[in-house]
């Protein structure tokens, strides 16, 4: 059996690390891409596949940039760690900084995060912060702090994090090949999609891919300030990971989008949770709302004719559906409850 990598390992000659680099790991990426049995037919698309970064170490592909932004925050000598975080980042911030012996503080939007998310941090160790007001806000005060006391800030403005996420866009490649015709993510602060096409790129001038992917963006349409073109001061969604209203890569995602040929666009909350249920129920995969947000624009563009039925789509499902089960729970049946025995329960179930 091959040895199982993480990031830095897997992808080193593509990564800003040298001998004095340490070696931070908890095993991340090599996550699965799982061919659609179910939906991709539906939406008559013979080639859709699912990077699920669900399997990640903390349930979602922060891992990926967090472990290049920690060795070399390590590197360069730094203790404390701080980021602002609609939650997945904090949750990959605490782990890496509790398995380094480093500290984590993390500021959240106060009331905004799903309750597991800020349970990790919690468990994790982090010190956590909920700031009144929204992420954008969050950010901005982490990003002053950083400029002025001894603190590495994590957040996707450090350049180390995106080249950590780029290694999602080589796996893909290294699974298939080739890259996919269209790519599917979800876009919030905008940095996973700025990594993945840099990713891809690199791969591209390196020969290791003859296909460079149209980078296909979505966002919830009440948090949508690439789709309008404009600043939201009160972003909402159900999809609280991309509750984002000013985000930092705006222009890494709009380059993506325009050198590619792609697009981004809007989705309605009610269109990311048929989605979510959609593909739990018909694949076997539980993926948080923000992470649904691409599956439902694909379905739409495909729905619409706008994607080729011979063309390769991968959508990535970017957190687990275990980070916010509350936000799904409002669709399904509740558990029938009962008393009694197995002839009780046949009649229940109509057996
Ligand atoms: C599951 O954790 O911004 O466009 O602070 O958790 O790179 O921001 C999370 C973002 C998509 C959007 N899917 O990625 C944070 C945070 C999930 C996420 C995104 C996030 P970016």
């Amino acid at each position: 059996m091959s040895q199982r990598l993480g990031v830095i390992d897997r992808y080193r000659e593509w990564l800003p690390v040298t001998e004095r680099t340490p070696p931070v790991s908890l095993l991340e990426g090599s996550t699965p891409l799982l061919p659609s049995r179910t939906i991709g037919a539906a939406l008559g698309l013979r080639r859709l596949y699912f990077k699920y970064e669900g399997l990640n170490p903390t349930g979602s592909f922060k891992d990926r940039g967090m472990v290049v932004a920690v060795a070399k925050a390590m590197e360069e000598g730094a203790r404390v760690l701080v980021c602002a975080s609609t939650g997945n980042t904090s949750a990959s911030a605490a782990a890496y900084a509790a398995s380094q012996r480093l500290r984590a503080i993390v500021v959240v939007p106060a009331g905004e995060i799903a309750m597991n998310k800020l349970s990790q941090a919690l468990m994790y160790g982090a010190k956590v912060v909920a700031l009144r007001g929204n992420f954008d806000g969050a950010l901005a005060v982490v990003r002053e702090l950083a400029a002025t006391y001894p603190v590495a800030l994590v957040n996707s403005v450090n350049p180390h994090r995106l080249e950590g996420q780029k290694t999602a866009a080589f796996e893909i490649v290294d699974a298939l090949g080739d890259a996919p015709d269209y790519l599917v993510l979800p876009v919030g602060n905008a940095g996973n999609i700025t990594a993945y096409w840099r990713g891809f790129k690199e791969y591209h001038a390196a020969g290791r891919c003859r296909v460079l992917p149209r980078m296909v963006g979505a966002q919830a349409e009440g948090a949508a300030p690439i789709v309008k073109g404009r600043v939201f001061k009160r972003p909402r969604t159900v999809a609280s990971a991309i509750r984002i209203g000013n985000p930092a890569s705006w222009e890494g995602a709009t380059l993506a989008r325009d050198e590619s040929g792609g697009l981004i666009d809007a989705v309605t909350d009610t269109e990311i949770l048929q989605a979510q249920i959609w593909l739990a129920a018909s694949e076997g995969l539980f993926a948080e709302p923000a992470s649904c947000a691409p599956l439902a624009l694909l379905a739409r563009l495909a729905r619409e004719g706008r994607v080729e039925k011979d063309s390769t789509s991968v959508v990535v499902l970017t957190g687990s559906g275990l980070k916010d089960p509350d936000a799904a729970l409002n669709n399904v049946e509740p558990p029938i409850e009962l008393d009694g025995d197995a002839r009780a329960l046949a009649k229940v179930l109509k057996l």
